[in-house]
């Protein structure tokens, strides 16, 4: 039986994110008609009495909070103290306010990387915390473990209804495509489109991998993180609770590929046929992320966006973008 929450308020936090952007538009799509927004120069989240006087002014049912600090492998290796402070601070101020003021439901967004590096794959909820995490990682990694913590937490000590979805790496439109804070799938997008015919003699440049290009990764289509989220919140909360007691639901497609594969489907797309090249000076990362879906498969939900449809939608969103940059 599932939970109409239409014409309930639904803020999301970060709507102008590529995640928070997806999830607004799938709401609105399929008829919720009351979904609250705040960029982050109307409301920093990192504020508690900016969160909580906007918590009491709209009065949300539901929370969606999608606003994190995030990044690619090296901006998390470069701005520790952002990325660790940041989400810490807005996740504090969302989850307390949702709580002070009796929100239905909060989902909280997490992310895969939480799990310690060397966890046994598929990566199932129950390896949080069983091991060392990544250090590229760590500190985003603690930031959002300490998220969930709370959410479970006060499920625990007050019954909030406290969801989290850790979803493994996201691409999608809206994706973040600066070569220095992206994450990979972005990246060699990117790279492959600019490399195209920049050779001196017209032919494709070479394109330039990090590190060894073998660690594996699995990636979910933005979209379908927000059809995911959309089904949790319209799923009966003893449902959850059943196959998740700690309140934790990994997304992903179940499927994973190497770096140097996603390069060579990329290069595919864009229809680049140049040399791809090594830079072993940048970090590798984690090994293996595969998440285990076994959760969110028994209440019923998995994605259906296939990599190669995902990545080209992707691509004509940066072409289109990169087309009207230069236009304006
Ligand atoms: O996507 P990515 O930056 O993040 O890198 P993580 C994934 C893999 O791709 C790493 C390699 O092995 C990178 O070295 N890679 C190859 C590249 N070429 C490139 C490139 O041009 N740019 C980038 N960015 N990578 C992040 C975490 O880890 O994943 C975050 O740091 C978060 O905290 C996020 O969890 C989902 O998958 O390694």
């Amino acid at each position: 039986m599932r939970i109409d929450n239409q014409s309930g308020k639904v803020y999301i936090a970060g709507h102008r994110g590529m995640v928070g952007q997806a999830i607004w538009q799938h709401l609105d799509g399929v008829g919720y008609e009351n979904l609250v927004g705040r960029t982050s120069d109307e409301l920093d989240l990192r504020d508690p009495h900016a969160t909580r006087q906007f918590f009491e002014e709209e009065q949300p049912d539901f929370v969606v909070l999608a606003a994190a600090r995030v990044g690619g492998i090296l901006a998390n290796d470069r701005y520790p103290a952002d990325f660790i402070g940041d989400n810490l601070a807005i996740q504090q101020s969302v989850i307390n306010a949702a709580h002070e003021t009796g929100v239905d439901r909060l989902i909280f967004l997490g992310s895969t990387c939480i799990y310690p590096k060397h966890a046994p794959q598929p990566m199932s909820e129950d390896s949080l915390l069983t091991g060392p995490l990544e250090p590229t990682n760590q500190w985003y990694a603690v930031a959002k473990i300490a998220g969930h913590k709370l959410c479970e937490a006060m499920h625990r000590q007050h019954g909030d209804d406290m969801v989290t979805l850790m979803p493994t790496n996201l691409y999608g439109p809206g994706d973040d495509f600066d070569l220095e804070t992206s994450h990979v799938l972005p990246a060699l997008l990117r790279k492959a489109h600019e490399a195209k015919g920049a050779a001196p003699d017209g032919s494709d440049a070479p394109v330039t991998l990090w590190g060894s290009g073998e660690p594996k990764r699995e990636f979910l289509y933005v979209d379908d993180l927000a059809d995911a989220v959309r089904f949790v919140l319209e799923t009966p909360k003893d449902e959850i609770r059943e196959v998740a007691p700690d309140g934790m639901l990994n997304v992903g497609i179940g499927e994973d590929l190497s770096i140097n594969d996603l390069m060579a489907l990329i290069q595919d797309i864009v229809g680049h046929n140049g040399p791809v090249e090594h830079d072993r000076s940048k970090p590798d990362g984690t090994p293996r992320k595969l998440v285990d879906t076994s959760r969110l498969d028994t209440l019923g939900w998995q994605a259906d966006t296939a990599l190669r449809d995902g990545i080209e939608t992707t691509y004509d969103w940066f072409k289109q973008r990169v087309t009207s940059n230069v236009e304006r």
